[in-house]
């Protein structure tokens, strides 16, 4: 084959990987939100989440790659779930993982599931089966747990005995779960616990999820590390071991900053995403989420562009030459390596996708398609009156 002939077909497989790419959006995202200072109002958003479903509908229709979403329980409580999945489908979409919360309660101000009153674990351990109930209506096979456990105090509770109990509830949880149903267990350094969080890091959740078996799984919410911490890292780790369930994708610049995933640094979604296709992650089933909220920037907008950064840092990595990069590799040639990761990250990728999205029979431009779709007008004209869906709610 010549060499431009090569460029072709290699351009093809590429275009074909990120045509099967999967991105599950958020139905949080659409609703309001903002700091412990200030919600803001946006107009137009959902009122409840059947229309947050719709507005995830819109995102799947610009870019083609967003076909689930994401709900949030008791956010997204609804009296009948077959109902709201059926909903979805009529929508193009279906109902993704299902997030617990046991984190909005009076009663678990000192904690949820690692609560020293058996009492409050209890009721922390219903919510999460009531989850898993969920997930039998709308045939979701992943549950989602977070927990804001920790402590604000040195000595303010056993460090050790809040182990022995988060272990307890996630063994309860993974007995109940049903035949391809999985859970991801996600860790955060820190916030709203100050001193000690219970699932601080990925090591945490990591020997949790081993000792359970193969339907617990981490999740790596990108915003939930240090500073400086080599987040690539933990990905191959995991996926070496088949622990990597999926990602909580977002930017952050300071701490859990819930920002658009690449904007704060694109670069290092890059590696990520390098990582994931070198550890069999993107045709395995590492689910990518978005967990983010739009405070100040319009949602459904805000939800195409992160998609469209996820799908940018994608196609780069698929870009690597992962040849060329081997034989540097082995060789020791530390500049040639290097520069076989650089080239991937520097191409411009936005024709490929542009050209892609045009064989998928979508406008190359998402953005500018969907400014244009009157979509947003009519939000803002028939959503009024009723309380709109925000964090929280
Ligand atoms: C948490 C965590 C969870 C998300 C909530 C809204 O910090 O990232 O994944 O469900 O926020
Ligand atoms: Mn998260």
């Amino acid at each position: 084959m010549t060499e431009s002939g090569q460029r072709e077909s290699g351009k093809a497989l590429i275009k074909e990987e990120l045509r099967r790419q999967r991105i599950e959006t958020p139905s949080w995202a659409y609703g309001n939100s903002g700091t412990r200072f200030k919600v803001f109002a946006q107009q137009g958003v959902p009122r409840d989440p059947y229309e947050k479903l719709a507005d995830a509908a819109q995102v799947h229709r610009h870019t083609g790659v967003a076909p689930t979403v994401a709900l949030h329980i008791p956010w997204d409580k609804v009296d009948d779930y077959a109902d709201l999945a059926r909903h979805a489908s009529e929508l193009g979409v279906a109902i993704g993982a299902i997030n617990s919360n046991v984190f909005q309660d009076d009663d678990y101000k000192l904690g949820s599931v690692t609560h020293p009153d058996p009492a409050v674990r209890k009721k922390a351990l219903g919510h999460l089966l009531e989850c898993v109930d969920i997930m039998d209506q709308t045939g979701s096979d992943t549950l989602k747990l977070w927990f804001s456990d920790g402590t604000n105090y040195p000595g303010q509770d056993d460090i050790r005995a809040r182990q022995d109990r988060l272990a307890e509830a996630l063994a309860a949880v993974y007995e109940r779960l049903g035949e391809g149903q999985r859970f991801l267990l996600e860790y955060k350094l820190f916030e709203p616990a100050f001193y000690m969080t219970d699932l601080p890091d990925w090591g945490a959740a990591y020997a949790h999820c081993l000792k359970l078996g193969p339907k617990a799984q981490v999740v790596v919410d990108t915003g939930h590390h240090a500073p400086g911490t080599n987040i690539e890292f933990i990905v191959a780790f995991l996926l070496r071991e088949g622990k990597l369930g999926g990602f909580d994708f977002n930017s952050r610049f300071y701490a859990d900053d819930d920002l658009m995933v690449g904007a704060a640094d694109p670069f290092q979604l890059f590696r990520i995403m390098y990582e994931v296709i070198r550890g069999g992650g993107y045709t395995g089933e590492t689910a990518f989420m978005l967990d983010q909220c739009h405070n100040i920037e319009p949602k459904i907008p805000g939800q195409i562009r992160s998609v469209m950064n996820v799908q940018e840092a994608t196609a780069k990595a698929l870009l690597v030459d992962r040849d060329a990069l081997a034989a540097a590799q082995r060789e020791g040639d530390v500049l040639g390596a290097n520069a076989a990761l650089m080239d991937a990250y520097n191409t411009d990728v936005r024709p490929l996708l542009a050209e892609l999205r045009e064989e998928m029979g979508l406008d190359p431009d998402p953005m500018a398609a969907y400014a244009r779709s009157g979509y947003f007008e009519k939000i803002a004209a028939e959503r009024v009156g009723g309380a709109q869906a925000g964090w929280g709610a």
